[in-house]
């Protein structure tokens, strides 16, 4: 980029009488105009997600191409604080963890000059924003485009052609250039031709609990994937024209979780058009792709009713059909025995449906876990069958966050400090912030640290101030917990030990207990009953505690609403502890944890995901763990776990639980507080009660939240925990699971 010839551009703007939105497009476009994309390489990998949570462009994109801090300086001299453009709001096209990767390996990729191209879906309105109503979650079409969408451009003339068997559907590409050492490309496709083809690209996750519902969705995967291999064909042929022996050489294509597994027979179905038999296609497919699973939940393993694939894709169904039978043939060869066959069928008879993930796991040249523990428990339980014939196709690389958006654009403070002590190579070369373990014991960092970390909550408390009309003073330690919501995360279980720690200082029962604040920040899906009444009973504990002059100063509670990227970035900079408390085995990696290592927050959580690499690479003594292990919670899960003779025998939180139900808390007749309580007890919708295993952690838990309250008292010791995890957080830069991806899955 000519940086000196945008800058004076730049000055030339005239600001007045523009708003944010204007001044924002303007300034973009005018970015836009000296940003080059690379050129492609033969050779590149592509990342097909139905997720790309970028968040906020505008400072990421400055930041990357090296002239943010001058573009500050110059609009400040025209009076404009850069910080207006918070104003605009992030682009929400995805919404959670896997989402979030996408984004940051995206950035990686670039920024360590690796040929990655990513291929999704340009959503008219992204994840819903949020609201709380009297506490319940109420949802707001997220119309991002409003404010304008300068960093895109788009490909009219490389539209293709999207055929279903009752409609056609025009796939646009919008091109977003990703800013590093290369410059790669995220290629959007829009869905265009007819009211009906816009719905494609309507909207992120549609309801799927109709048939209507679930055939959207079934085109939309559909589009994403064939016009990714569209795509991928039409630039291969520009190369080689008709001769498709150099296509696996020169692709590798990444399959986010099983969202984008009709690229496999699409693929084969395209070749097969342009002559090839259908076992050569095959066996090019087996060569290009690769498949990382996010997930062990069986509610998000992914299963297409045949009819519904026939009635609008024939062909793919037809394909899929030659796939399980491929596999049959190949699983009988190689001696699969009857229950081996039965767990890795790509067609399950007694469903009348493809499994998407067994799929993939026959197709895929590499299957990875996305930290070391779930790649074991993928290898061990959901693909176990492949594994005992094919362990080589396995391979684990543990997700990443780009330090570049997570700690340097987060928490400007904290890289100063950085810089200081060991300069500034750690942006492309993250591994030089283990050099930082030369400070840990040294005073005065410790002393800086503390303050940069009291300056974060302080801006932070300021805003929450602003946006949740939440007042919070003085000396505190901040608890967060900020993550989509799931049973499985436990946010409920937060929400009881919250309600002990008011009760326990109501009654005089904790002596030096350090001021503390609980952050929440999660959005509910929509139909996710039990999450929504889970939101509704944080919402109401908080209510009570706050309003309360007895403990207010010592105990503050607060729901950030409308929790997003940017929302994310202000707190996981700011937080003191960091709370990752899935029930072992269920959380895949977690990638929120790292963001807050990254920023020195401690880790108080399971030992599950990524928190156990975390606490491998930054020490127990460092972190607070607690609760039940995998193996434990997998003997609990064969019988004996009774979470109702637990209650029996710990009055104290019979207590807490049964404010769901005795009228301490409100929700309005809903049924909602009801059903959560029956959940615990009873179980229902065919789970057993206490199903994520509360009661086993909850008295571990509240008594580490104890722990790391009194032991934050030495204010100097618990910083130096903290810096210790920022020292040790190089393993989770996503430039260094970019570089795993690249060396050991695509070969590039
Ligand atoms: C499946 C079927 C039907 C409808 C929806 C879905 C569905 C949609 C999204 C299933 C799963 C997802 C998203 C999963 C996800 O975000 N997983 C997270 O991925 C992160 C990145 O690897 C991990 O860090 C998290 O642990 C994991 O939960």
């Amino acid at each position: 980029m000519e940086k000196k010839k945008f800058l004076e551009e730049l000055r030339k703007i005239d600001i007045n009488g523009k708003d944010a939105t204007q001044l924002y497009n303007e300034i973009s476009s005018l970015a836009m105009k000296y940003i080059q994309t690379s050129e492609k390489p033969n050779r590149c990998a592509s990342y097909l997600s139905i997720e790309f949570l970028i968040g906020r462009v505008f400072y990421n994109n400055l930041l990357e191409l090296g002239v943010l801090r001058e573009v500050s300086e110059i609009l400040k001299e025209k009076g404009v604080n850069i910080a207006l453009f918070e104003e605009i709001e992030d682009a929400a096209l995805g919404n959670g963890g896997l989402g979030r990767l996408a984004a940051c390996y995206m950035d990686s990729g670039a920024a360590v000059g690796i040929p990655l191209y990513g291929y999704g879906i340009r959503y008219k309105y992204g994840l819903f924003r949020q609201k709380f109503e009297d506490g319940f979650q109420k949802e707001i079409p997220d119309d991002w485009q409003r404010f304008g969408d300068p960093w895109s451009i788009r490909k009219e003339e490389e539209k293709q052609i999207i055929r279903f068997a009752d409609m056609e559907v025009h796939a646009v590409p919008y091109d977003m250039p990703i800013i590093g050492k290369r410059i790669n490309v995220l290629r959007l496709y829009q869905a265009e031709g007819s009211e009906e083809a816009e719905k494609i690209s309507g909207v992120l996750y549609p309801p799927d609990d109709t048939e209507e519902g679930k055939l959207l969705r079934i085109r939309q995967e559909y589009f994403l994937s064939a016009a990714a291999m569209g795509d991928i064909v039409r630039e291969y042929e520009k190369r080689h024209g008709n001769d498709y022996k150099y296509f696996a050489e020169e692709n590798s294509i990444q399959l986010n979780d099983t969202h984008p597994v009709f690229a496999i027979p699409e693929l084969i179905r395209v070749l097969k058009e342009k002559g090839l038999s259908y076992l050569s296609a095959l066996k090019i497919a087996k060569q290009v792709f690769n498949y990382t699973n996010h997930t062990i939940l069986p509610e998000a393993l992914e299963h297409w009713d045949v009819r519904l694939l026939k009635k609008i894709l024939p062909e793919i169904s037809e394909i899929l059909l030659s796939i399980n039978s491929s596999a049959r043939w190949r699983h009988r060869k190689e001696g699969y025995t009857p229950q081996e066959s039965a767990a890795t069928s790509i067609y399950i008879h007694s469903r009348r449906a493809f499994s998407m993930a067994n799929t993939a796991v026959f197709v895929a040249n590499k299957i990875n876990g996305v930290a070391e523990i779930h790649s074991e428990i993928i290898k061990r339980n959901l693909f176990a069958a492949e594994y005992a014939h094919h362990p080589e196709k396995f391979e684990n690389v543990t997700n990443g966050v780009a330090q570049r958006r997570w700690l340097e654009l987060a928490n400007p403070e904290l890289s100063a400090l950085i810089d200081k002590q060991i300069g500034r190579n750690w942006r492309e070369h993250f591994e030089e912030l283990d050099k930082l373990n030369a400070y840990t014991a040294n005073e005065e960092t410790l002393l800086e640290f503390i303050q940069v970390k009291g300056k974060k909550k302080e801006q932070l408390f300021r805003y929450i101030e602003k946006t949740e009309g939440v007042k919070i003073d003085g000396e505190r330690i901040l608890y967060a917990q900020v993550k989509r919501l799931h049973e499985y995360k436990r946010q409920l279980m937060t929400a009881f030990a919250l309600l002990r720690l008011y009760y326990d200082l109501k009654e005089g029962k904790l002596k030096d207990f350090t001021p503390s604040v609980f952050l929440f920040g999660a959005k509910s899906a929509p139909s996710y009953f039990r999450a929504k009444g889970i939101i509704k009973y944080i919402n109401e504990i908080i209510k009570l505690i706050n309003a309360d002059p007895e403990t207010n100063g010592r105990l503050t509670g607060v729901f950030v609403t409308e929790y997003n990227v940017s929302y994310a970035e202000k707190i996981v900079a700011a937080a003191d502890v960091s709370l990752q408390v899935s029930t072992a085995g269920l959380e895949a990696s977690g990638t929120g944890n790292m963001k807050f290592m990254m920023n020195g927050a401690v880790t108080l959580g399971t030992m599950d995901g990524a928190n156990i690499e975390i606490v491998e690479k930054a020490g127990g003594e460092n972190n607070y763990i607690f609760g039940a292990r995998v193996e434990e919670i997998e003997e609990l899960r064969k019988g004996g776990y009774d979470p109702n003779s637990y209650l029996k025998e710990h009055p104290e939180w019979k207590k807490i639980v049964e404010t769901l139900t005795d009228g301490t808390f409100s929700d309005e007749k809903m049924g909602y507080f009801r059903e959560l309580y029956d959940s615990l007890t009873i179980g229902a919708s065919w789970h057993k009660p206490d199903h994520y295993f509360i009661f086993r952690d909850l008295e571990e838990y509240y008594q580490t939240i104890l722990q790391s309250n009194y032991d934050y008292k030495n204010r100097k010791g618990f910083a130096q925990k903290q810096f210790k995890n920022v020292a040790n957080s190089f393993h989770f830069s996503s430039d260094r699971s970019i570089k795993e991806y690249a060396e050991r899955i695509w070969q590039l």
